[in-house]
This record gives structure tokens, C-alpha cells and sequence, in this order.
């Protein structure tokens, strides 16, 4: 239940962190619909604190005023304007929900939308909750009231994480509020949603507002995915979430990452054996917007400020047959707290395309770089297809994919070989060189292989694409 993106079997999740809603629509328009992408997550839309110290952080976002569409990513029209835009082209809006808990402790005044907040005094008139809304101090184990056990599931669901106002999600009144803010997302178009801190909230009451959300207007139940941090260090497993939905798999993250560093590695990406998701279940990335900077989920993991690596790394995850995908795309920071690139008023600055698809203004833009953004069409390509033709020595690694598809990555960035591809005869256009190499597969199935140091290290190419 609630795996459905509801994106025509498309494959690939772009997370455009931090963008504001008129950028989305455009990047919609000019780049994610032909590429094929199946939809954005977005920022928290809802109403949060606007943060002054440090200034203007993105976590601010993470502390919600109200379910009013006003954030620091625009207003709800513009937020309307951005998922009908999306929609018509083809790709959905996933919302980023913050319903786990209301701002943190200590702040109090206007949100980013101008409504009044006090968090101190668990008022929240926007909502509105109250006082008797929020776990009271006898339901949580900690001295303090905030998590510091993460094996003791009283403690990680009924404690306030990181000081955040922790609202109780078994009472009737707000799991009703919770589904409001969701239904009124779906009504505007949107299909479907992240549950951020998922973990800290018990299943039945999540199960409990899934049920009271609304078909998408078209039909079909909402897309669900929840952020669950399961490195097999605490007492919360995330198959406690997968009847929910997808789970999010930060493992992958660690054995990715151990797998660029040591091709010999990449056969075991997926390890069941060390608890990770099943495929169906599996919400699968390189890194998210937390552990890239050092916030949430540890790991040595690969980033955009290590391209080559980075670009290995995502288009193997869209190359192999694990999980449903998500690729980050992010703004260059020095400071882990660092908002987005902004202009004098601190409104996040325009996304400007440079004449080579890249990005300026300080956006990094990773899912236009071609081993990651034309990766997208293999991945749609061989949806449902197997791993086979597997080939892995001299840090070098090469697959098939059923008989639609073919991948090859080579760590040196030297490969010149003759390999059984399992495609059927012809010529192909290389997709990661949009094109400008071309490869040919013989009656056997069998094509010469050859990867530059002057290019990318990756080639790939699919049956049925562009010529
Ligand atoms: C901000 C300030 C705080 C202040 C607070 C309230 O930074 O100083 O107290 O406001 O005023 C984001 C930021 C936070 C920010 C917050 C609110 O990251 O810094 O706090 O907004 O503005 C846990 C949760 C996970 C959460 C993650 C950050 O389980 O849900 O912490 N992620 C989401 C969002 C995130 C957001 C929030 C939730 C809150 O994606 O952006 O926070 O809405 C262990 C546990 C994890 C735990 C981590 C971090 O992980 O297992 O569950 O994540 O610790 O506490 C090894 C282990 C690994 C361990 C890791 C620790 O790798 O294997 O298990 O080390 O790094």
C-alpha cells in the first residue's frame, strides 16, 4: 500500500532542496519532463520560524508554525502554480511533511506566513494546537524530556527530539489536522509525501492519518516514504514502517559509498543479510540533504564536492535493480547550517542556467550532470528487468539489464574491451554522451566496449532510445 508515485511507472525522485516554488515550475517545463523524471520532492511548504541566529538556516524549515502553504519557498498560489506546471509536464510534487512536531522550544513570534506562535507555551494558533495537543513530560522516559536513548522506542516516540514541541499523534483532534494538511495538498495536485521523523512517531498513528487521507483525484492512494534511520544501531527497524510505504534506506548511503571507494565491493550493495530493505520497499539515495552536511545518519559517504566519485556513485544506483530512487540536487555551502543562496533579503536566489545546462548563482545542480540527469531514461528503460552479463575486476564494472539495457563504469577511467552486452543487434547512441559516441552490438550480442579518460567513466545505452 502507497507505493504508487502515481508517475506512469517512471523511476527517479529529483529532491530540488531549498529551490523556491516558480524555479520548480520552470525546471518542470525546461528539464525534468523531457528527461523523464517522475516528480520533486519539495522543501517543507508548510508555515515555519523564520530563524535569525544563525541567519536563516534551511533547518528552519523543520520547525512548522501551521499547515499554511507559506514558506520561504513562496506563497500557496505560487505553490499551486508550480504542481499544475509540473503535473501537465508529466512530473508529481512530493511534499517534504513535517508533522512529527511544531517548532522547537525557546521561539516564539511570527512564522514565515505572519502567523503568532509561542512554542514555550505549546501555542500554535495557526492550527491550532494547544497545551493538551503535545506529549506531556510522564509519557517519556528521559530526565529532560528529550530523546537521548535510541533503544528504548518510549523513549525515541514520546520524548522531543532535538527540543522540538512533540505532538501526540494518538489523539483523534491531531491526527485530524495532521490529514487536513495532507488533503488539502492532494486537492491542490499533489501526489504524494515524505514523513520526515518518522521514526519518532508510532506506526499505528501514522497508519491512522494514512487512513484518514483522501484517493488523489485522479484516483489511487497517496505515495508514501518515510524517513526512518535504521543503521542497525537502535531499537526502531524500519520493516516496522515498509506495511506503511517505502522506507528510507540510509545503509545504502554507507554501502555505496564503501563501493566506489573498492569496485570489488559493488556486488554487495544490497545486503539483506545486514538487515537492508527489500527492493519494493527500498527509498534508495547516494545522500540527502541531512548527511551530506553532517546532520542525521553518519557514514563516510560520497558528495557533489567529490564529482567524479558522486557521478559514478548515482549512475550505478540508477543503473542497478535496487529500490525506488532519489536523486539530491543542492546548493554549495561552507557551513552545515547554511541556507540556500539568497539575495539581500534572505529569499532564496533565482536558479540561472548557464549556455551548458549547468546551473549559477551558487546551485550545484547534480542531477543535470549527464552521468546522473541521462541516467534517468536507462532507469526507466529497464524497470522490472534483472541484473545480468554481471562483470566486476580491475575496478571496473559492467551489467546487463534484462535484454533492454547496458551499463559500464570504469574506475581508472580507461576501458577498452570486447563484452557480451545480451542486447539484441544494432547501433546504439550512448546516453551519457548524449549521443555523440555510438555503440554497436553484433548478431552475438557482443560490442566493444571503450571508456576515455577524456569523458565521463561511465557509458550506458538502452533499446529504444535515442537515436
Ligand atoms: C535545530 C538545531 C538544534 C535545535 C533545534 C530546535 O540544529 O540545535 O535544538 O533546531 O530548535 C533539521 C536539522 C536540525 C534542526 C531541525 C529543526 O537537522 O539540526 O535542529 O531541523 O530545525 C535524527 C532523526 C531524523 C532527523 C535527524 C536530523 O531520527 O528524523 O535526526 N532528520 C529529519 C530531517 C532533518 C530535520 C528533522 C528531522 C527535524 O531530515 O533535516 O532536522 O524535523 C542517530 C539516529 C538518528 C538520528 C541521528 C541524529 O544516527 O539513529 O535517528 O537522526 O542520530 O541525531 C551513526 C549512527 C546513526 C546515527 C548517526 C548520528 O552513523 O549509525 O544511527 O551516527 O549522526
Amino acid at each position: 500500500a502507497y507505493t504508487d508515485p502515481h508517475c506512469q511507472g517512471k523511476q527517479v525522485i529529483v529532491h530540488l532542496f531549498e529551490w523556491k516554488w516558480s524555479d520548480i515550475a520552470n525546471e518542470c517545463e525546461r528539464y525534468l519532463g523531457k528527461k523523464g523524471f517522475c516528480g520533486v520532492q519539495v522543501s517543507p511548504p508548510n508555515e515555519h520560524v523564520v530563524v535569525t541566529q544563525p541567519m536563516r538556516p534551511w533547518w528552519e524549515r523543520y520547525q512548522p508554525v501551521s499547515y499554511k502553504l507559506h514558506s520561504r519557498g513562496g506563497t500557496e498560489a505560487e505553490f499551486k502554480d508550480m504542481v499544475t506546471r509540473c503535473k501537465n509536464v508529466g512530473v508529481r510534487v512530493y511534499v517534504d511533511s513535517v508533522v512529527n512536531h511544531m517548532a522547537g522550544l525557546g521561539r516564539q513570534g511570527s512564522g514565515s506566513g505572519g502567523t503568532s506562535f509561542n512554542s514555550d507555551n505549546f501555542d500554535f494558533p495557526g492550527v491550532p494546537f494547544r497545551r493538551e495537543h503535545f506529549n506531556s513530560r510522564d509519557k517519556c522516559p528521559s530526565h529532560d524530556g528529550n530523546i537521548n536513548n535510541y533503544g528504548d522506542p518510549n523513549n525515541v516516540r514520546n520524548c522531543f527530539l532535538v527540543g522540538l514541541t512533540d505532538l501526540d499523534q494518538s489523539q483523534e483532534y491531531v491526527r485530524t489536522k495532521i490529514a487536513e494538511f495532507y488533503n488539502h495538498c492532494i486537492d491542490v495536485g499533489v501526489a504524494g509525501f515524505r514523513i520526515d521523523a518518522a521514526k519518532h512517531m508510532w506506526p499505528g498513528d501514522i497508519k491512522a492519518i494514512q487512513d484518514k487521507t483522501k484517493d488523489l483525484p485522479e484516483g489511487g492512494r497517496p505515495f508514501f516514504y518515510h524517513e526512518v534511520i535504521d543503521q542497525n544501531d537502535g531499537a526502531i527497524k524500519v520493516g516496522e514502517y515498509t506495511p506503511l510505504g517505502y522506507v528510507t534506506e540510509f545503509r545504502y548511503c554507507q554501502k555505496i559509498a564503501e563501493g566506489i571507494r573498492n569496485f570489488g565491493m559493488l556486488h554487495g550493495v544490497y545486503d539483506p543479510g545486514w538487515g537492508m530493505t527489500d527492493s519494493a520497499h527500498a527509498f534508495v539515495f547516494v545522500d540527502n540533504h541531512d548527511n551530506q552536511r553532517g546532520h542525521g545518519g553518519g557514514g563516510n559517504l560520497i558528495t557533489h564536492k567529490h564529482p567524479r566519485d558522486y557521478k559514478m556513485a548515482v549512475a550505478f544506483t540508477l543503473a542497478y535493480n535496487y529500490g525506488f530512487t532519489r536523486v539530491m540536487s543542492s546548493y554549495y555551502f561552507q557551513s552545515s547550517d547554511q541556507g540556500p543562496p539568497h539575495n539581500g533579503d534572505y529569499s532564496a536566489k533565482d536558479v540561472t542556467i548557464n549556455a551548458d545546462g549547468s546551473c549559477g548563482n551558487g546551485w550545484v545542480c547534480e542531477h543535470r550532470w549527464n552521468p546522473i540527469g541521462n541516467m534517468v531514461a536507462f532507469r526507466n528503460a529497464v524497470a522490472g528487468t534483472g541484473v545480468d552479463n554481471w562483470r566486476n575486476e580491475n575496478e571496473e564494472v559492467s551489467f546487463s539489464r534484462g535484454q533492454k539495457g547496458f551499463f559500464a563504469m570504469a574506475k581508472s577511467g580507461h576501458m577498452d574491451r570486447t563484452l557480451h552486452t545480451g542486447l539484441p543487434a544494432g547501433e546504439y547512441c550512448e546516453l551519457v554522451s548524449d549521443c555523440k559516441k555510438k555503440i554497436t552490438v553484433d548478431g552475438s550480442g557482443n560490442a566493444h566496449i571503450v571508456i576515455d579518460n577524456s569523458a565521463e567513466p561511465v557509458i550506458a545505452f538502452i533499446v529504444g532510445g535515442p537515436t
